[in-house]
């Protein structure tokens, strides 16, 4: 299952996106990790399932079909607060980056009201620079791999110029437990635009620049514009944005309640939806008519609270993910079971239904022959990408044990 990461300085609102997130009224799935770390959830990627377009009722097993819509389940991680001086081990910083080792993506969250200090204490609403929140997580990741890859440097821009490592292979060694491979290695080395073949001349803001471009790379960020529902966010939005970064405006607090009601059957809404139905006005007391219709006003202008939007930008548009319905038999879109569209796998860009079938099972993934899309009913060649709502079915020379 994919990992989110929910980072950022103390009090922009981390742990109410993540109570948000993970409230979901679908029947309680086991997921182990839930049980043993209290910041540790499950949180679903709504997707337009396939099953409405070809006329079927399916039976998911491996995530949630809610009138024509998959949830995708996606674990997420509240990590704790970072100040400035993480990386040296200040606060809770080294449990923070470690926590992030085995996050696909990054939500950054900024309090976009301005207010609260780089420490996280409250200040006049405005009067702090919410890009200063993004800026802090950035630098502290940066100097944290720094302090990693620096100690080795030496050797290993030695060990390279004399040939008897490649520089790639060898950084990338030194990252795996981060998740980071050499070809983001190579991609880091492109855009930093540093001669690669005497690392041993890099100067220390040469190595620096480097581990910017190769965290950027293998931990991809988006930036979730908190507190959006305050008077001063407008402002904290648009600075966001003109520093370039990825902005969503939300409110998690507006969604804490808005899920909240829903589940106490105040309400009608699914996350996500750009709006709710109040189902009995006489339940409600004045109180929280007047917090529902705040909500309401917010939703009207944003298109939302912004909440579910994160995640379903994070892997779709940021890491730019496919899903595609693997499936037994082609006919029938079921699997061994007899299940109809039983599983959603997220695959990468440009992955073949070769990749497809190792994500499910090394075993599939051995015994691949080949793949059918069960639109047509035609073989794939080998060459074949697979596109997003591809229904597949994987032809093996042995069965799944
Ligand atoms: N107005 C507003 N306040 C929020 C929002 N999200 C969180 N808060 C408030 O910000 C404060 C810090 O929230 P918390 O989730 O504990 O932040 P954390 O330290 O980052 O985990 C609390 O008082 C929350 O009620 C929001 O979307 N809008
Ligand atoms: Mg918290």
């Amino acid at each position: 299952m994919e990992l989110a990461g929910i980072v950022g300085k103390a009090n922009v609102g981390k742990s109410t996106l993540f109570t948000a997130l993970t409230m979901v009224d679908v029947p309680a799935a086991n997921f182990p990790f839930t049980t043993v770390k209290p910041n540790r959830g499950v949180t679903y990627l709504r997707y337009n399932c396939v099953c409405r377009e070809l006329g079927v009722k399916d039976d998911p097993v491996n995530s949630y079909c809610i009138d024509g819509v998959r949830l995708i389940p996606i674990q997420i991680i509240d990590c704790p607060g970072l100040v400035r001086g993480a990386h040296a081990g200040r606060g809770l910083g080294l449990q923070f980056l470690d926590e992030i080792r085995q996050a696909s993506a990054l939500i950054i969250v900024a309090d976009a009201s301005g207010g609260t200090d780089s420490d996280g204490n409250p200040v006049e609403p405005g009067t702090h620079d919410p890009v200063e929140d993004v800026l802090i997580v950035e630098e502290e990741m940066d100097r944290w791999m720094f302090n990693i890859l620096q100690r080795e440097w030496p050797r290993i821009a030695r060990a390279s110029e004399a040939k008897q490592v490649s520089l790639h292979e060898e950084v990338a060694r030194r990252f795996s437990g981060l998740g980071i491979d050499s070809e983001a290695v190579l991609t880091a080395e492109r855009l930093s635009g540093l001669d690669n073949s005497r690392p041993a001349s890099w100067k220390e803001s040469d190595l620096l620049l480097f581990i910017h471009h190769l965290r950027r790379v293998s931990k991809p960020f988006l930036v979730a514009a908190n507190k959006a529902d305050t008077p001063t966010a407008k402002k904290g939005i648009e600075k966001l944005k003109a520093a370039g970064f990825d902005v969503t405006p939300c409110s998690a607090e507006a969604e804490k309640t808005l899920r909240l009601a829903a589940e106490k059957g105040y309400i009608k809404y699914r996350p996500g939806d750009t709006e709710f139905e109040v189902i009995d006005q006489s339940k409600l007391t004045p109180v929280q008519k007047t917090a529902l219709d705040r909500i309401a006003s917010f939703m009207e202008k944003n298109n939302g609270t912004g909440v579910q939007q994160l995640i379903d930008k994070a892997y779709l548009g940021l890491l730019g993910y496919i899903p595609v319905f693997p499936v037994e038999d082609p006919y029938s879109l079921t699997d061994s079971k007899g299940r109809v569209l039983p599983d959603v796998y997220l695959v990468k860009r440009g992955s073949t239904p070769r990749d497809l079938a190792y994500k499910i099972h090394s075993d599939l993934g051995e015994a691949f022959l080949y793949a059918i899309d069960a639109r047509t009913k035609m073989r794939l060649g080998t060459e074949y990408r697979l596109k997003p709502r591809d229904v597949i079915s994987i032809v093996s020379a042995k069965k799944k044990s």
